[in-house]
């Protein structure tokens, strides 16, 4: 398992990192997923052999927030 922070924009209550973490969480090759509204952050562990950072960003932009950097 890897573990990957991605800086999360557009957040607008607390609920929206729960959204966030179930909805990463339920990926193939996602371990934990954590995300710290405060912070801005996400943190996750996967697994790179079934699944990129560009994919769990991807996830991230699905659910409509965005990834404040590339990866
Ligand atoms: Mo709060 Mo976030 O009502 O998508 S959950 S704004």
């Amino acid at each position: 398992m890897k573990s990957i922070s991605l800086p999360i924009e557009g957040m607008t209550c607390a609920a929206c990192a729960n959204r966030i973490e179930k909805g990463l969480g339920k990926m193939e090759g996602v371990g934990q997923a954590n995300v710290n509204f405060a912070l801005e952050k996400a943190t996750v562990s996967y697994d790179p052999s079934k699944v990129t950072p560009q994919e769990l960003q991807a996830k991230v932009e699905d659910l409509g927030y965005k990834v404040a950097t590339e990866r």
